[in-house]
């Protein structure tokens, strides 16, 4: 694995045709700033346009994985900062971006994840999370509603009552808890995060890249529909999937009893 660069706010590294990015700011539990925000959506687009890059592996350095806004930031924070106006500038993009990956984004939940921090990890595709991770919805204690997609997120992956009662209270959501909730993916002893996450990036990084990020995109786009709808939405996407390249691999390779080799993207 190289290393870009060792003191940036972000670290980017390629593990194959996973590209790894780190949040990089671990005495403030990596949380955001503007730099990191720039940092970060620039290397999100760098990734969705190198179509080496079939999976990418979000994580966070030290004990934290990323305590939402950096509450010390002059140029985001302070009584002169318009809240929605940061939102809008930084947070929708960063949470749209990850949303519209042409490959599928893994959150690596090393620790604590507070605030926007843990509304940006539950909006990548699939989280696995160390055991001493944990999941805040802090915002309640100072004044704010779950933003970075919390208000939409939350409800959808663990009902109304879980999601209320998390936004709510601020309280600490343990990892394994928040497993057994649905409210994330999976829980592992923490020495097995890494090396868990990375075997489910490359894992993913082999499949039909362009049906799993249509697989993401049918799914957030049925919860707007109606039965009939979805299943005519379904129709429509196996209709273009279908005539792709790889839906000609896979049935080829079945019928050939061998691995396939997917390349669409
Ligand atoms: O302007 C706006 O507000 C825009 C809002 C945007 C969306 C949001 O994300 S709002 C939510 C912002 N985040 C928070 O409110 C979380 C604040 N942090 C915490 O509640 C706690 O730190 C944690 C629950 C995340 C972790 O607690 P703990 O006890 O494990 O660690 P700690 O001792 O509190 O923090 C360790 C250090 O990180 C500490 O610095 P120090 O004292 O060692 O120099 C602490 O100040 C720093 N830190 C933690 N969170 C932030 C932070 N520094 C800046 N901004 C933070 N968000």
């Amino acid at each position: 694995m190289s290393v870009d660069a060792a003191q940036a706010p972000l670290l980017t590294a390629s593990h194959g045709a996973v590209k790894v990015l780190t949040l990089n700011r671990p005495a403030a539990l990596n949380s955001f700033t503007a730099a990191m925000h720039a940092l970060l959506l620039r290397a999100l687009e760098a990734a969705a346009a190198d179509a080496s890059v079939r999976a990418v592996l979000i994580t966070g350095a030290g004990r934290g994985f990323c305590a939402g806004q950096d509450l010390n930031d002059p140029a985001l924070a302070g009584p002169a900062a318009d809240v929605g106006d940061l939102i809008e500038r930084l947070y929708k993009p960063l949470a749209l971006r990850i949303r519209a990956m042409p490959v599928p984004v893994i959150a690596a939940v090393n620790g604590v994840a507070a605030g926007a921090g843990a509304n940006f990890a539950l909006g990548c595709d699939m989280v696995v999370a160390a055991r001493s991770a944990s999941f805040v919805q802090a915002f309640s204690k100072i004044g704010l509603i779950p933003d970075c997609g919390g208000s939409w997120l939350l409800p959808r992956l663990v009902g109304r009552a879980r999601a209320i009662g998390l936004a709510f209270t601020g309280d600490k959501l343990p990892a394994e808890e928040a497993a057994r909730i649905g409210l994330i993916w999976q829980c592992v002893d923490d020495a097995a995060l890494m090396d868990t996450a990375l075997a489910l990036a490359t894992r993913l990084a082999a499949m039909p890249t362009k049906a799993l990020a249509e697989t993401r995109r049918a799914l957030d786009d049925a919860i707007g529909l109606d039965y009939a709808s979805a299943l005519s939405m379904e129709g429509q996407r196996q209709s273009v999937l279908g005539r792709a390249d790889d839906a000609r691999e896979g049935v080829a390779a079945f019928v050939a009893k061998r691995t396939p080799n997917f390349t669409d993207r």
